[in-house]
């Protein structure tokens, strides 16, 4: 029988299926170990041979390692909530849950075709009931939650009510927003119960605040700052506006630290790594406060450099900052509010990236300088952000370079503070010499002055060492449709969650999926959709990165009813061993999954500080697309005539993209191309040599560009296994490169060249049981060795090379011993799981085992050399080569040599003086 993909494929897919052979359970003696794919969002689009990538070598991983005895959680499912269905939905009135099934259904086939070993029985959906329920769920945990500094965890928010009812917030250190109150105990228990509720807010860790949002007004919605470019909507391009909004936020910041902690004990690249730690941007600084008498407040500003507090000429408040309009003098207050108009236009983004304009307004007002009392004027200026540390700074021109862009602007002081400062044409914040104009740090190093400029500060009670973070608490909530409801309901303008029993709280069914007519998000065009008949649920509903956040735990026992997952399944699975998936998530999934992993596991629901032991980004695939040439004529106008690539600067063209499926190996097929559209169906071609070469380039796989390559037509006309072979052997799992089908055929002959190993001539299954040569073994070994190795260190591609390597060795040696075969596909499983399952069972094995086969075991003593090609010289020039035992000691390579023919011949009846040997290298006769 020759081999025949298709046959053997579907054979193979449907055991599986009917059997259940990657059913997972957690009762089990093997150690365990969990490998996860970042689910897909499942588009219309379906898949392209990119989306498989990290598939395809987890699935590898996975397979190695139950063959190395583990017990391996390999899940997939679908993080199915998100825009574009929505999109959809608005477009053409369809249901999301209609397409999103559609699209789901597609994929899974997709997926189903390239021999995955998913144990399907675990799959979730983010938008079934059944799983967003604990999606609820967790929200309300946060809700009832509250980060406790003093042990640096979140502790349920009844164990702060406890502290309030006996101490008042004397005892309490917590991560909070900044207006929080300070009473006592009897204080506590004389406000209401709403002003107590109010005040609880402020602690929850998922809470409700107002804030800064960009707007936009046609989309009825809040844009996340990467969907607004120069200050239009991604989208459509509508204007976007600053807007201030009662938002639903989560306390990410109460982890900051942790969360910057926490990348040390994990196995990731240190790309993301470095990432992650820029978004959470810890600065280590003070904060100073600037008394303002005339509002008998301070204005307190953040500064890493407290060292340069002498060189403050004047002090910036960001635009937005509450005390502008009590500072501004009446002179002022004309320039103080157009300058306040002109920059609300700008997202935070552009005023970050603006590092040329400069632009800012006097407020007319002064302050007081902390140490010298001496007065500081106060400007607004839009480089300041509001959100960052505390929205003001103390500006050093002869330090910062943005302040002395700005002082030299506007002509304010520039004063050096070190006496190795150069500060002719720009800032110079060295830290090298020593104080000048600087008080009583004058003669000081950086290092003396910057406590003894803390302690004065604390002794004033006008400053203290602050740690402060860039990131920003996440906002969670969307004005859309197509997501997870909030579980909160509203009474006198107060959010209060449902009871946990009342859980799902299901997305209503609405007429449309837009805003209503008076801008509420579309939850509110549902009828009837109050709590308890009148109270106003939370119209919006949570952000794309809600379901997301804690997949991995839903994996391990997803049915279950009564938790998320079962105490003995999160016990046993613990943390994700392995996860691969596209390093676009770097700060956005990675961030917020590990930050619910922590609000779990404070909150006694497991034990693992992180959730991803050890993470891998697989490299994108990119398109590599075609090109035909399209003839101009002496007007410029396009005619229906396509030169070949060579011959196209003999005239003037254009390129336009072909569809790279009726091009093959750069050939265009020109029968395809005319009835590829109506319009070229008259083409006519300027062929090279009787042929029609493409040009190509190497560009994103879309389908605009017409080189998106779809798995199922490789797997039509090759098979799975030869497409899981091809994706690893392209290039490095993490490098990017583009899809290039030119060396697919190699892998499919290899996989033919296996096949008939197995076979004789006439097909028929040959397979000895004689004993293997020491070749034969050799040839094994170094494929066991070579692959395990491989899979450990994730380098794929190298393995395939090395397994067309082995096979042509077996061939040539004619190999058909049933021993060697029957390791030889123990190796190759993982990767063409297909095709060793069919040849197992040839060899004589029940049905359907290899997949909990066990590796074999490497055994490096065939890998030693037994014999050596001695080169034999004779008075150190070199005659010939002699292959001798490599166990020989001096007295019988002395025999066997001289007795050799030709050795004779060389020495020519002379007698040797003597004979140097050199075990493993050199033979030398002296005559
Ligand atoms: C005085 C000073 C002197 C500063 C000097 C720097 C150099 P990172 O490292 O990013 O935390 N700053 C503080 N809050 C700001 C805000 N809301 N918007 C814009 N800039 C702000 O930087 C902290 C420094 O950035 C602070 O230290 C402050 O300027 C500025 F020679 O204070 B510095």
């Amino acid at each position: 029988m020759e081999y025949n993909h298709r046959s053997i494929e579907q054979k193979w897919q449907k055991f599986w299926a009917a059997n259940q052979t990657f059913k997972t359970s957690e009762s089990t003696e093997k150690p365990k170990y969990y490998v996860l794919d970042m689910f897909p969002y499942p588009s219309g689009a379906g898949l392209h041979v990119g989306h498989p990538l990290g598939y395809i070598a987890s699935d590898i991983f996975s397979r190695y390692k139950r063959l190395k005895g583990f017990n391996v959680l390999h899940p997939m499912g679908y993080d199915s909530f998100g825009l574009p269905a929505e999109q959809y939905a608005i477009e053409t009135g369809q249901h999301p849950a209609i397409t999103t099934e559609a699209n789901i259904n597609r994929y899974r086939e997709q997926l189903d075709n390239i021999g995955f070993s998913f144990d399907w029985s675990r799959e979730i959906r983010t938008s079934e009931p059944d799983y967003y329920t604990w999606t609820q769920w967790i929200f309300m945990q946060s809700f009832n939650a509250w980060y406790n500094l003093a042990e640096d965890k979140a502790n349920p928010i009844a164990t702060l009510i406890t502290k309030f009812e006996t101490s008042g917030t004397a005892e309490v250190q917590a991560v909070t927003d900044e207006d929080v109150l300070t009473f006592t105990a009897a204080e506590w228990q004389a406000f209401t119960a709403e002003e107590q509720q109010r005040e609880l807010l402020k602690y929850r860790l998922a809470y409700l605040r107002e804030s800064t949002v960009n707007w936009c007004a046609a989309l009825g919605t809040v844009l996340a700052n990467d969907e607004v470019i120069n200050g239009v909507s991604e989208r459509g391009g509508f204007p976007v506006e600053q807007k201030k909004m009662m938002q639903w936020s989560m306390r990410i910041t109460a982890y900051a630290d942790r969360l910057l902690r926490g990348l040390a004990d994990i196995d990731w690249p240190e790309p993301l790594v470095e990432m992650q730690r820029n978004w959470i941007g810890k600065s280590v600084g003070a904060s100073v406060k600037f008394p303002v008498p005339q509002l008998d407040r301070a204005i307190e500003v953040f500064t890493t450099r407290v060292d340069t507090i002498f060189g403050v000429s004047f002090v910036v408040l960001a635009p937005e900052h509450e005390y502008v309009q009590a500072l501004t003098t009446e002179e002022q207050k004309a320039e103080v509010e157009a300058y306040i108009e002109k920059t609300s236009k700008k997202s935070e983004l552009d005023r970050m990236a603006d590092t040329k304009t400069v632009s800012g307004a006097f407020t007319g007002s002064y302050v007081k300088h902390p140490l010298t009392g001496e007065d500081v004027q106060v400007w607004i200026a839009d480089y300041v952000l509001a959100s960052y540390g505390t929205g003001a700074v103390m500006a050093v021109p002869s330090g910062d370079q943005r302040d002395y862009v700005f002082a030299k602007h506007f002509n304010l002081p520039i004063v050096a503070i070190s006496d190795t400062q150069n500060i002719e044409n720009e800032a110079d914040p060295n830290k090298e010499g020593r104080y000048i104009n600087s008080g009583f740090i004058n003669g000081l190093t950086y290092e003396e002055a910057v406590p003894a400029l803390i302690a004065k500060l604390e002794d004033l009670k006008l400053g203290k060492a602050k740690i402060n973070f860039r990131m920003r608490d996440a906002i969670f909530g969307r004005q859309r449709y197509w997501g997870e409801p909030v579980p909160v309901y509203f009474k006198n303008g107060l959010p209060y969650l449902i009871k946990e029993e009342e859980l799902p709280l299901l997305l209503p069914e609405v007429d449309k999926y837009l805003p209503t007519e008076s801008g509420e998000p579309p939850l509110g065009r549902a009828e009837d959709w109050k709590y308890q008949a009148q109270y106003e649920y939370e119209l919006s509903t949570m952000p794309g990165w809600a379901g997301s956040s804690w997949y991995w735990f839903r994996y391990m026992d997803p049915q279950n009813r009564t938790a998320f997952a079962a105490k003995e399944a999160v016990d046993y699975w613990k943390a994700v061993d392995l996860y691969i998936g596209g390093s676009e998530h770097a700060t956005g999934h990675l961030l917020y999954a590990r930050f619910w992993n922590k609000i779990l596991k404070d909150l006694g629901f497991h034990k693992e500080e992180e959730p991803f032991k050890k993470l891998i980004n697989q490299g994108m695939i990119q398109g590599r697309s075609n090109f035909v040439y399209r003839v101009l004529d002496e007007n410029g106008k396009g005619t229906n005539t396509f030169v070949s690539l060579g011959l196209k600067d003999a005239y003037n063209t254009i390129p336009l993209h072909v569809d790279v499926n009726i091009v093959s190996n750069d050939i265009l097929d020109t029968e395809k191309f005319k009835a590829w559209r109506p319009d070229y169906a008259n083409a006519a071609f300027i062929l090279e040599h009787g042929k029609y070469i493409c040009g190509t380039e190497v560009e994103k796989m879309s389908k605009s560009k017409f080189n998106v390559v779809n798995p199922d037509d490789i797997i039509a006309q090759y098979g799975a296994d030869t497409l899981r072979l091809y994706e690893m052997f392209i290039g490095p799992l993490e490098q990017a490169k583009p899809w290039n089908t030119n060396g697919i055929e190699g892998v499919y002959k290899f996989l033919r060249k296996v096949w008939r190993l197995f076979h004789d001539a006439e097909g028929n299954v040959v397979l000895s049981d004689e004993e293997p040569t020491k070749a034969e073994f050799k040839a094994l070994h170094k494929i066991i060795k070579k692959v395990a190795d491989d899979i450990e260190r994730f380098s794929f591609n190298t393995s395939v090379s090395a397994f067309m390597i082995c096979v042509n060795e077996l061939t040539d040696l004619k190999c058909n011993k049933r021993a060697i075969l029957s390791d030889f596909v123990k190796v190759l499983t993982p990767y063409a799981p297909h095709i060793t399952e069919e040849l197992w069972t040839l060899l004589g094995n029940p049905e359907g085992s290899i997949s909990y086969a066990e590796y074999p075991a490497f055994n490096a003593s065939y890998l030693e050399e037994s014999e050596f090609a001695y080169p034999v010289s004779i008075n150190g020039k070199m005659k010939m080569n002699l292959p001798l035992a490599l166990d020989l000691d001096q007295n019988a390579v002395q025999d066997i040599v001289l007795a050799n023919a030709d050795v004779q011949k060389y020495l020519d009846g002379k007698a040797i003086k003597k004979l140097i040997f050199v075990k493993g290298k050199i033979i030398n006769i002296v005559i």
